[in-house]
């Protein structure tokens, strides 16, 4: 069943924690019929007054629409909630965050059940579900045709990108900005270090710092260019040997304002090693290159 202008696609949700409760809400203002079940039934209530009903167990639930929602804690409470339930004829779509390998076997283990798949991977928080223009969405991968049929309902709460057919692209993506973001906000902590324990006003500071990242965020398209090419020195304004010797200033004035450097000195011994071996003329790209391990080892 899809959805159309006149009769909004019946749905299910499994999980009304903060984001499961956000995405419920989207779609019941949406006007679309909501089956929720939640672990925790009380949890699940306020959504009853929004026009939700609420499923006993999840298996029941899952009985009551052909399209249904996860949006769990983790992969192992998606494997806890529907171990019981008949995911025959079903159309599960996972929005619990997890690894790819997770979604790839979880796609195979709701095939293996007669359920058609798709994960997704949430880029918001949950009060930017249902919010227009505030820059959130949803990664999915897996079957191309599934997305296509629930288009329209994905797209309810908030944006929707479509990664590709293999059903760990979601999770990549979603992991690799997250990844992104936890490298910027050490960036952001170290920052703030220094300055906090002069006569700098935080929030004087705080804009500086934001427009400066946003100035930088445009290098992300060149790093892409050089790995397109394979040639890491084409269009470089900032080789690696200014910018370690460059870093020995970062240090230094870590030093004087007294911060420790625990969160430069990893990124800054790759960038050393990357010089030692003979790619001055490089930016930062070549990195990438000595990060990559055999998959499946730790470090
Ligand atoms: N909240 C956020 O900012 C982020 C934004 C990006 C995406 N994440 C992911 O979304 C998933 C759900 O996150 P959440 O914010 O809703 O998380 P909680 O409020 O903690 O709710 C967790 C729900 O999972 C249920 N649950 C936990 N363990 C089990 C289990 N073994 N069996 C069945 N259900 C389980 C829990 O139930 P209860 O504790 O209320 O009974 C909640 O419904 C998540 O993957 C984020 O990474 C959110």
């Amino acid at each position: 069943m899809t959805a159309n202008a006149t009769s909004p696609t019946p749905l299910t949700l499994l999980g009304t924690g903060a984001m499961g409760s956000a995405l419920a809400r989207a779609w019941l203002a949406a006007g679309h019929p909501v089956t929720v079940w939640n672990r925790t039934a009380t949890r699940a209530q306020p959504l009853l007054a929004e026009g939700a009903t609420l499923a006993a167990t999840a298996a029941e639930a899952v009985a009551a629409n052909q399209l249904v929602v996860a949006c769990l804690l983790d992969d192992a409470s998606v494997g806890d909630a529907l171990a019981d339930a008949d995911l025959a004829g079903r159309d599960l779509v996972n929005l619990t965050t997890g690894t790819p390998g997770q979604a790839r076997d979880r796609a195979a283990w709701a095939q293996k059940r007669g359920a058609r798949f798709l994960d997704g991977g949430i880029m918001a928080t949950p009060p930017m579900i249902g919010q227009a223009g505030v820059g959130g969405y949803v990664f999915y991968s897996g079957s191309r045709d599934l997305f296509e049929e629930h288009r329209d309902t994905l797209a309810v709460p908030t944006g929707t990108t479509y990664v590709g057919a293999d059903p760990g692209f979601a999770a990549l993506h979603d992991v690799a900005l997250l990844s992104a973001m936890s490298g910027m906000f050490a960036g952001i902590s170290h920052a703030f270090a220094l300055i906090r324990r002069e006569d700098i006003a935080p929030k004087e500071f705080a804009p500086l710092l934001a427009g400066w990242l946003a100035a930088m965020a445009p290098a992300v398209h060149l790093t892409a260019e050089h790995l397109h090419s394979g040639d890491y020195t084409r269009g470089v304004v900032s080789n690696l040997a200014m910018m370690v010797a460059g870093n020995t200033t970062l240090l230094r004035t870590a030093q004087e304002q007294g911060v420790s450097t625990e969160l430069l000195t990893p990124y800054m011994d790759l960038m050393q090693r990357r010089l030692a071996a003979r790619h001055s003329e490089e930016d930062g790209t070549g990195i990438i290159d000595l990060l990559l391990r055999e998959p499946g080892s730790l470090r």
